[in-house]
């Protein structure tokens, strides 16, 4: 079968297949991931209401494309207390957010059970209030810093009131790329395992690529065909998210930065190729607004959500720092011909 036959057929794409597709026409690539995109969710756009924390950025690692980190090109430390945190989850709940997503560095100075205890104190004053929170790289992290096994933390996690775990970490998985830009952190198997364990019980997660810096499209593919087959193993990914790399206050060198239509075909090409990972997120922070919504024609069924406030990206230059508003959100989904509809943190339905 030739590989328009696959694409008609819904057939699995290998990885040479995989990389084919960025050699077709972006319409006509579009057009089979849209095909994909409208049979599961019609015109329906999913976002939900959130509030982004992010409690410390003293880190002991060094990614080369962070500009979060206070070992970067703009180093203001800081560690939240509990105290601040509760407040703003406090205030952040009058604005009716239904999920916090809690994302810190690997901060050595605060011991395990300051990470731990913040779950807990919201759960317990917030019980509706859905807690996604620790990446595998802060699991890895905190497992080799305090002598844990992964199992230990995400046993921890659970009884502390983690609901389901974020995507971030990720990368990019190819062995060399990860060296080159974040050697030292959660390996790319680490990272699989830590999912796998995550999922057998009973939880999800969601699953990132950082893209468009000195990756290879074959980088990407690779990226997507190891989460598939994770995926194939334990279904507990939610959402695929590929994260456009940003550029400012950070290390990493990078000569060429992908085109729209480059993005774009990367949006496509991972709803083809990822055909057992039901949700496409266009996280709007790092693709821009405008982007993100062309993406919806793309494959993509989701564009996360309010966020009141980012610090990971904004650092390196998205324009994202204070979050976008509800009724915004709305307009723009309505504009762009598609469907509003808020979803809770597990994709189910709510309005
Ligand atoms: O893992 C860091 C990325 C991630 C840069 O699970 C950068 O729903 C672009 O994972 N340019 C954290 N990206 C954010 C993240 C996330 C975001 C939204 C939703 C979810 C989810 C997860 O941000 C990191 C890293 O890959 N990142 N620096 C940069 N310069």
């Amino acid at each position: 079968m030739n590989l328009k036959e696959k694409l008609e057929n819904n057939e699995r794409l290998t990885l040479e297949e995989g990389l084919a597709l960025y050699d077709m026409d972006l319409l006509e690539l579009g057009a089979y991931a849209s095909q994909i995109r409208e049979k599961k969710f019609g015109r329906k756009t999913y976002y939900n209401i959130n509030r982004h924390i992010n409690p410390t950025n003293i880190c002991k690692d060094v990614c080369q494309f962070c500009a979060y980190s206070a070992s970067r090109k703009n180093p203001q430390p800081y560690t939240l207390s509990h105290e601040e945190i509760l407040e703003t989850v406090a205030n952040s709940v009058k604005n009716g957010i239904k999920e916090v997503h809690i994302v810190s560095a690997h901060n050595p100075e605060t011991g395990l059970q300051w990470y731990l205890d913040v779950f807990k104190k919201i759960k317990t004053q917030f019980p509706d209030i859905h807690v996604k929170a620790l990446t595998a790289a802060e699991i890895h992290f905190l497992s080799q810093e305090y002598d844990k096994s992964y199992e230990e933390i995400i046993d921890m996690m659970i009884e502390n009131g983690v609901d389901s775990m974020p995507g971030g970490g990720a990368e990019i998985f190819d062995e060399k790329v990860r060296k080159k830009i974040c050697g030292g952190k959660v390996s790319s198997e680490q990272w699989l395992k830590i999912h796998e364990l995550w999922h057998k019980k009973g939880n999800k997660s969601n699953a990132t690529m950082l893209f468009g810096h000195v990756e290879s499209r074959e980088n990407r593919i690779d990226h997507m065909i190891r989460l598939r087959n994770l995926q194939d193993k334990t279904g507990g990914i939610n959402a695929f998210i590929p994260l456009v790399y940003q550029k400012e206050n950070n290390f990493l060198k990078v000569k060429d930065f992908p085109t729209a239509q480059e993005i774009l075909k990367t949006f496509a090409i991972s709803r083809i190729m990822l055909d057992n990972i039901p949700n496409l997120k266009a996280y709007w922070v790092t693709s821009t607004v405008n982007l993100a919504l062309v993406a919806q024609e793309f494959g993509a069924n989701d564009l996360d959500g309010t966020i009141e406030k980012e610090s990971i990206n904004s650092a390196a230059g998205a324009k994202s720092a204070n979050g976008m508003q509800q009724k915004e959100f709305i307009e723009l989904i309505v504009s762009s011909g598609f469907e509003p509809v808020e979803r809770d943190s597990l994709y189910n339905e709510l309005s």
